[in-house]
């Protein structure tokens, strides 16, 4: 633990609140911040961090942090329980559930957030505890529709696409708003040299006047839901007009023959239409896109949550593979992994097992949300019966509260860990309280970069607050009371104590692999063992980044040559050591990596590198679009549930003095829609959908299209247990209104209607 400083000191730490985790240098003083700044040492964010950044202290220290752990009364109430205690009758009460029920009736939901995946290298452990394979995940319910599709294009659910938005020369934003989302490198600096380039043209696909629409050169306004018939027109005209690379489809491609005939038949005006927009707008960006240079695309949530999803993913990545934006510099490419936090897990090969009631298979590893409720209610004798969340707050951010809540409710037994008492807090029956990502080792898994990447290793900050510990002692403590690994491992603890850096931890390194030798079953606990093995001889108290050492001599032995460029020395195994060594070492991050463009085939599964661009699941539904039907009478307005503004960032802070600006989270609609309502700004209006209704203040957006209204994610929280402050979105959502295939939701397409209070 570090000592809580006197006077103010300066230090490195990153940004918790989005992917991009920009690397930031503080001032602190009686454990708080003093002052946020951009790290201009950091590898990758050089010195950029954004608004929100700034008010970190929210998070670090409010109201409703937690500080001890909890255990609910029959009443109802919360008392506090010593961690001894709590891990003694959790781990029990586990241990029975397994034993009377089978693993199965465990899922664990969460595990990791925007800034904090070390503790799910824990967490996971419990899962494979309890022989489940139930991880339900926010990853779930917006890019396993994503995923699924690299597994069929490229071989495995694992190959992960990025995108090399700071070079190109033509980009396609489509459906994302990176200026306040970001996502990519630097978002705002990006879209501003972009702007100011005129040999570079930005294209942004939006129904709403976004701030990246406001730097962008040509704007697509079209109508909500409609993507997947306006992208599929665009590649009916690439194949029409033949834009497209025959030299890199015949390379690198395989069933191009297939994609063309299905395309043929896509009625291009028709389509156009049904987004309302433009059509020569649309040819003029599809011939500039297919001959630029280095032409690149970059999605988020406007598509992935919203109708037609994984199709949507499907025709997005055919317009850069059919134009041979691939692979090269300013286009779209493939990344490595440091940590491994996708698998393979396709639904073809029957060992991969489906959850009881929607018979829905994992994709990547990960169960989709919007199932879960009905697999704990619906499910019967295998339903599920226990529940970890961990890192998030499923009760206002997942689909259908109602149906969360009384699934929760109906568990025999749900635990939450997290830092703060959350909505989905209150319903646990243990609360174990966290350090704070500023109080022990963190880092993010979201090492999303190509063909430099890279790794940031966060160490404390801060000294912790109250009787909180760090999700590895939690997780490693339930292991040990489940008995599923002693509480101690003599010969290699006796072996890291003696053995150092020096000896480039060969000695302790074998005797580990000797031990999973003769016991196969402690595998899948190695973190909690080189935690308590190794971890303990780590300095500076780094026990729980243990597990990166082998993590570290995986990656140097899969990218040695990549690994070597970035500057590291050493045979495929000390290469890895000296990988791990700097990661400890360097405060500000690391480069891990540094490949070269062509080295992106290498990352592509199938063994004859080539893509199968051809996918029968998608062409079927691409088939079936015509069929589709928009309209519903009785809810006029279609709402964006969850846009990205300035002042919200998921459900990180929860403290409503974080916000400058919008406190209430208003509805964004248009003046001529509010004028036909008889609303101005500041009045209060319902918003009824088929599934609830809640109530929301108005606010004017002349940007918005007609018809089509905006409400942000992350509010809704009770602050101290009063009343929810803002939007509680996933009341207006049913489980059910999600895509067939990858289960995700439709928050982008909630039909409603507008009434006055
Ligand atoms: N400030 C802030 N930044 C965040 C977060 C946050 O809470 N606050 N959360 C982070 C997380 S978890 C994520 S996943 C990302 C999400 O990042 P983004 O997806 O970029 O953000 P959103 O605002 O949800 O949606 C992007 C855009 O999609 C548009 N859109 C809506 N419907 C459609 C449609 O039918 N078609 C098209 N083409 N566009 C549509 C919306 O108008 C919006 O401008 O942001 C991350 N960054
Ligand atoms: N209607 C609608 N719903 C949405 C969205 C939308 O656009 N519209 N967006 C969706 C998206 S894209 C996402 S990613 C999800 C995000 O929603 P969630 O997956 O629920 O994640 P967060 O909001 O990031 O919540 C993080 C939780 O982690 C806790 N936490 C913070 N630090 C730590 C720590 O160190 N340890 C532990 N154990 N806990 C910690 C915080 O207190 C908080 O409770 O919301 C989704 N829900
Ligand atoms: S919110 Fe995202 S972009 Fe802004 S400072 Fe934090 S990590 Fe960087
Ligand atoms: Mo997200």
């Amino acid at each position: 633990m570090v000592e809580a400083p006197k006077q103010n000191k300066t230090d490195v730490t990153a940004c918790i609140l989005c992917s991009r985790n920009c690397g930031l240098s503080v001032e602190v003083k009686d454990n708080q911040f003093v002052k946020i700044k951009g790290n201009p040492e950091h590898p990758f964010s050089q010195g950029y961090i954004c608004q929100k950044a700034a008010r970190l202290q929210h998070y670090q220290q409010h109201a409703d942090r937690l500080t001890t752990p909890l255990k609910r009364q029959p009443d109802g109430s919360f008392q506090e329980i010593s961690w001894d205690n709590a891990i003694h009758e959790i781990a029990k009460r586990l241990v029975q559930i397994r034993d009377d029920f089978g693993g199965t009736a465990f899922a664990s939901v969460g595990g990791g957030g925007q800034g904090n995946h070390l503790g799910a290298a824990y967490g996971r452990q419990l899962l494979l505890a309890m022989k489940s394979y139930y991880a339900y995940n926010s990853l779930a319910q917006e890019k396993t529709g994503d995923f699924w599709l690299n597994g069929r294009l490229l071989g495995n659910q694992a190959c992960h696409t990025t995108e090399d938005v700071e070079y190109a020369d033509y980009v396609l934003f489509i459906g994302t708003n990176p200026f306040q989302a970001h996502g990519i490198p630097n978002a705002r600096d990006t879209l501003k040299h972009i702007k100011k380039d005129p040999n570079r043209t930005m294209v942004v696909f939006d129904p709403r006047v976004t701030e990246t629409v406001k730097q962008a050169d040509i704007h697509v306004q079209l109508k909500p839901g409609t993507d997947a018939f306006l992208m599929s027109a665009m590649i009916a005209i690439i194949i029409k007009e033949q834009l497209y690379d025959v030299k890199f489809i015949e390379q690198h491609t395989q069933s191009f023959e297939e994609v063309k005939t299905a395309f043929s038949r896509v009625p291009i005006e028709e389509y156009i239409a049904k987004a309302d927009v433009p059509v020569d707008l649309i040819y003029q960006v599809v011939r500039d896109f297919a001959k630029a240079k280095r032409g690149c695309v970059r999605i988020d949530l406007g598509i992935q949550h919203t109708l037609n999803t994984t199709l949507n993913g499907y025709l997005e990545k055919l317009l850069y593979l059919l134009t041979g934006n691939f692979g090269k510099q300013g286009t779209n490419n493939l990344h490595t992994w440091f940590i491994p936090i996708l698998s393979d897990t396709d639904e073809r090969k029957s060992k991969y097992r489906r959850s009881v009631y929607h018979k829905m298979f994992p994709i990547s590893g990960l169960f989709p949300p919007n199932i879960l409720p009905d697999e704990i209610l619906k499910a019967g004798e295998k339903r599920i019966r226990a529940v970890f969340v961990d890192s998030c707050n499923p009760l206002l951010t997942y689909p259908d509260t109602p149906a969360y809540e009384k699934a929760f409710k109906a568990l025999d037994l749900l635990v939450v860990v997290d830092v703060a008492m959350t909505e989905t807090a209150r319903l646990a029956d243990y609360i174990l309280p966290a350090h704070t990502q500023f109080e022990k080792w963190e880092f993010t898994g979201f090492n999303l970069e190509f063909p430099k990447n890279g790794f940031h290793l966060r160490h404390p900050v801060f000294t912790a607050q109250g009787n909180t510990l760090p999700e590895a002692e939690i997780y490693t403590r339930l292991l040990e009371a489940m008995k599923v690994i002693p509480k101690s491992f003599p010969v290699l603890e006796k072996i890291a104590a003696v053995d150092s850096k020096k000896t480039a931890y060969l000695p302790y390194l074998s005797a580990l692999g000797l031990t999973f030798a003769r016991h196969k079953k402690y595998i899948p606990f190695a973190a909690s063992i080189l935690y308590r093995t190794l971890g303990k001889h780590l300095e500076n108290s780094a026990a729980s980044t243990a597990f990166l050492l082998p993590l570290s001599i995986q990656y140097s032995v899969l990218h040695t040559k990549a690994v070597r460029r970035a500057g590291y020395k050493g045979n495929p195994l000390t290469l890895g050591v000296r990988l791990f060594e700097q990661i400890l070492n360097q405060r500000s991050g690391v480069v891990l990596s540094q490949h070269e463009y062509e080295e992106v085939w290498k990352l592509v599964a199938y063994k004859d590198k080539k893509i199968r661009l051809a996918i029968p699941e998608m062409l079927n539904e691409l088939a079936n679009l015509k069929n589709h039907q928009f309209s519903i009478e009785e809810f006029p307005f279609i709402l964006l549930s969850g846009e990205r503004r300035s002042y919200n960032a998921n459900q990180i802070y929860r403290d409503p003095a974080w916000r400058k600006v919008d406190a209430e989270g208003a509805l964004r609609i248009h003046p001529e829609d509010a004028t036909n309502l008889n609303v101005a700004v500041g009045d209060q209006l319902k918003c009824i959908s088929q599934h609830g209704e809640i109530q929301v203040t108005v606010d004017f957006d002349e940007g918005m299209r007609k018809g089509v209204v905006s409400l942000p994610h992350g509010y809704g929280m009770r602050f101290q247990g009063g009343e929810p402050i803002g939007p509680q979105l996933n009341l207006l959502v049913s489980g059910e209104h999600c895509d067939p295939l990858s289960k995700t939701p439709y928050h982008k397409y909630v039909p409603i209607r507008l009434e006055k209070c």
